[in-house]
C-alpha cells in the first residue's frame, strides 16, 4: 500500500484529493492549520474508505514546525510515495501600488518558501529510494497575469519555475514532477483572498459555471497512475468559460 502526503487538505482542492487518494486505497497524511478539520476529514476517510490517516497540523511558512511535522511521522506511513503540494493562497486583490505589504508576505512565504520547505522534508527519501512523485499545484496564475493579481501571481510564476526545476534535478532519481495547473474554481481560495468577505468571494464565481474541487482531484488521479515511464509534466485545467486568465465568457 502506498502513502502520500497533501498539505492543505482542510477545505477546497486538498481535501478533494485526499478523498480521491482514500477511494484509490492509500495510506495519508493530512496537512493544514486546522486541527479541528483535520480531525474530522481523517474520521470521515477512515469510515468511508476504510484507509489509514495521518493528521499534522503545521503552518507551512515555519521551516521548524515543518521539520518537526516530518520527524515525527509514525514508521507505518513511511516511506513517502506521493507529496501534493498544494496548500496556498491568495491574499487582496489590489493594483501594485495599493497593495499590502503583510499580504504579500503571506502569499511569498506560503506559496513558494512552504512548497520548498515541504519538499526539502520529503525528497531526501525519494532519492534515497530511487522512486517518488512530487504534484505542485500551480495555477493558469503561474503562466499568465491578469489586472490586481501581480503578486500571487508573481508567486504561481515562481511554482512554475520550481517545478521545472524540480524535474530536472529529481529526473536522474526516477522522481516524477507534475504540475497542475488550475483555472477559476470555487473553493474557499475566494473567501481567503478577499479577507473573509462572503459576498465578495460569491461574486467571482457569479454568472459562469466554474471548476470545483473534485475536477481537480480527477485529474490527479490521472497523473498518479500514469504507467512508470510516463510523466505527466504538467496540465492546464480550465473551466470552458475561462478562455484565458483575462477573456471570459462570463453572464452579469
Ligand atoms: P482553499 O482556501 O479552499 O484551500 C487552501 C488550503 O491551503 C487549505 O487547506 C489551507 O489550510 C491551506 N493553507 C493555506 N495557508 C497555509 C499555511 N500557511 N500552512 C498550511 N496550510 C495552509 O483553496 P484551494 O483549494 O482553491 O487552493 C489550493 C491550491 O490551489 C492553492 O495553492 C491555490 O493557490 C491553488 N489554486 C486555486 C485556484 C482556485 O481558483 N481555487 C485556482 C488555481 C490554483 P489551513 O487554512 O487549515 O491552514
Ligand atoms: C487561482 C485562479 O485566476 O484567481 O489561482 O488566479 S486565479
Amino acid at each position: 500500500m502506498k502513502t502520500a502526503i497533501v498539505t492543505g487538505a482542510t477545505s477546497g482542492f486538498g481535501e478533494a484529493i485526499a478523498l480521491m487518494l482514500a477511494k484509490n486505497k492509500y495510506k495519508i497524511i493530512i496537512t493544514g492549520r486546522r486541527a479541528d478539520r483535520l480531525d474530522a476529514l481523517k474520521a470521515r476517510m477512515e469510515a468511508e474508505y476504510n484507509v489509514i490517516v495521518h493528521t499534522l497540523c503545521f503552518d507551512v511558512r515555519n521551516r521548524e514546525a515543518v521539520e518537526q511535522a516530518y520527524e515525527s511521522i509514525p514508521e507505518t506511513f513511511k516511506p513517502i510515495d506521493i507529496l501534493i503540494n498544494n496548500a496556498g493562497l491568495s491574499l487582496g486583490f489590489d493594483a501594485i501600488d495599493k497593495g499590502k505589504t503583510e499580504d504579500w508576505d503571506n502569499m511569498i512565504d506560503t506559496n513558494v518558501k512552504g512548497l520548498l520547505y515541504v519538499s526539502n522534508v520529503v525528497i531526501p527519501e525519494m532519492v534515497a529510494r530511487k522512486q517518488g512523485h512530487i504534484v505542485n499545484i500551480g495555477s493558469v496564475a503561474g503562466t499568465q497575469v491578469y489586472p490586481k493579481g501581480n503578486v500571487y501571481c508573481a508567486s504561481k510564476h515562481a511554482v512554475d519555475a520550481l517545478s521545472r526545476g524540480m524535474r530536472i534535478d529529481l529526473m536522474p532519481h526516477g522522481i516524477k514532477v507534475s504540475t497542475v495547473n488550475p483555472g477559476a474554481a470555487e473553493t474557499e481560495f475566494a473567501l481567503v483572498r478577499f479577507h473573509g468577505d462572503a459576498d465578495k468571494a460569491k461574486a467571482v464565481y457569479a454568472g459562469y459555471e466554474p471548476l470545483v474541487a473534485q475536477d481537480i482531484a480527477e485529474t490527479v488521479e490521472f497523473i498518479i497512475s500514469r504507467p512508470a515511464h510516463v510523466n505527466i509534466n504538467d496540465i492546464l485545467v480550465m473551466p470552458l468559460a475561462e478562455a484565458d486568465v483575462n477573456n471570459w465568457y462570463k453572464v452579469f
